[in-house]
């Protein structure tokens, strides 16, 4: 039997903070996993260091399930995004050390390939509807099929998801950046604009729009209900989900199709969303939910429901994370759609291989494992910076859901 000889947490910052796991065998097969949570990194870095890493030592790689419980459930205070990101963190590391054991890589290992390949969704977004627009044509330039639009609302600086040079990166500041909100100024443009997105498209090209936890049940079914034309590909996270039944005040007056989760973490955060079927596409990441041994359980209880996958994939989710959900993605009956912001050129000096983007798909890569390796005298170049994701305000001051 081979054994866990070191299990060790790095961190780097090409351009944005990763916190990354190498677990090393005493037959030498490294494997990696993905612990970064944006605004939270040095917490999840300490949680494995601190008390996951010294419980691996001597433990047998192979078993994954074993592991998975035994962080799971043998650290008694469950759930939350902290521990599921750590959780995860040793779970696609594990399956990278698996898969490189059978030199196969991890899909193989799922089950095999479901698809050809996976459809993503990229992001366009605008200060102004001109701008949108322009950067729309240029997402369909490279090829994608479905394209999440996002333009600022008059009158509200720093609407969420309108991007500032060529990445969107909401991370942004040394501590929280003070944003501005408006309900009802967004409900008034929204749907315009959105209509605006739809007529330049080709009808075939899918559109996605993030409303990023912004509207009570009630605003988002009257929002759901205005652009039931458009034929959106989803509405985003009309509402927090932390209060599952409100999904269903909304679900009742609308039949736009509406996606959840990336902010939650156990099945336990999604199962009414899915069993009472008040959800369409089911958010969670293999980052952010326990890794692939979990969201595949996850993903499988909603096959059962009609529910599809369309799991978070933003830049502040590594590469290894990215890799590990592509590999998920391809093997799963109820795949949907995954998300793909894409990375800056430099996050590659880091991080190599991974899968391969070509026409608005992704293929995972067929090196064994993961197929992605993490470079860790590159990474030393790059020290971590503390950044925030920004707290929104509205007119008078009071905090809303960011
Ligand atoms: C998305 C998300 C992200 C989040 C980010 C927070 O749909 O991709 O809403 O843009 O805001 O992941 O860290
Ligand atoms: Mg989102």
């Amino acid at each position: 039997m081979d054994t866990i000889v070191a299990a060790d947490v790095l961190i780097t910052c090409p351009s944005r903070n990763f916190v990354t796991l190498k677990i090393t065998t005493a037959d030498g097969v490294v494997g990696w996993g993905d612990a970064t949570l944006n605004g939270r990194e040095l917490a999840v870095a300490s949680y494995l260091r601190d008390h996951v890493c010294p419980l691996l030592i001597g433990r047998d790689p192979a078993r994954i399930e074993d592991i998975w419980n035994y962080l799971f459930k043998g650290v008694y205070w469950r759930r939350g995004p902290m521990t599921m990101t750590a959780v995860a963190a040793v779970d696609l590391a594990l399956w990278d050390i698996k898969g490189k054991v059978a030199q196969m890589p991890v899909y193989q290992l799922l089950g095999g390939a479901a698809r050809q390949a996976v459809l993503v969704y990229t992001h366009a977004s605008g200060a102004d509807v001109p701008e949108l627009l322009e950067d729309v044509a240029a997402a369909r330039g490279r090829g994608f099929r479905a394209i999440r639009a996002q333009a600022g609302v008059p009158g509200v600086a720093g609407t969420y998801g309108v991007k500032h040079g060529q990445y969107y990166e909401p991370a942004n500041a040394a501590l929280p950046e003070e944003q501005h909100w408006d309900t009802e100024a967004y409900l008034r443009f929204a749907p315009d604009y959105l209509g605006q997105v739809r007529d330049f498209l080709d009808s075939e090209v899918a559109l996605l729009h993030d409303i990023h936890h912004r509207l009570t049940p009630l605003e988002a079914a009257r929002f759901g209900r205005s652009v039931e034309d458009l034929h959106l590909f989803w509405m985003e996270d009309p509402t927090p989900a932390d209060n599952q039944e409100s999904f269903r005040l909304i679900r009742s007056h609308t039949i736009t199709p509406i996606a959840t989760g990336e902010v939650l973490s156990s099945i336990w955060d999604v199962k009414q969303l899915i069993a009472e079927q008040l959800i369409d596409y089911v958010r969670l990441s293999v980052t952010h939910s326990g890794g692939i041994t979990h969201l595949r359980k996850v993903f499988n209880f909603a096959e059962l429901y009609q529910v599809r996958s369309g799991s978070h994939g933003p830049s502040d989710i590594s590469p290894i994370g990215q890799a590990g959900a592509v590999h998920l993605d391809m093997t799963i009956a109820n795949f949907g759609i995954q998300e793909f912001m894409g990375y800056p050129q430099i996050v590659s000096e880091v991080f190599h291989g991974g899968p391969t983007y070509a026409d608005g798909y992704l293929t995972p890569s067929e090196a064994p494992g993961l197929g992605i390796e993490y470079d860790e005298t590159a990474a030393a170049r790059f020290e971590y910076s503390p950044k925030y994701l920004p707290v929104a305000r509205r007119a008078d001051g009071t905090v809303h859901d960011w």
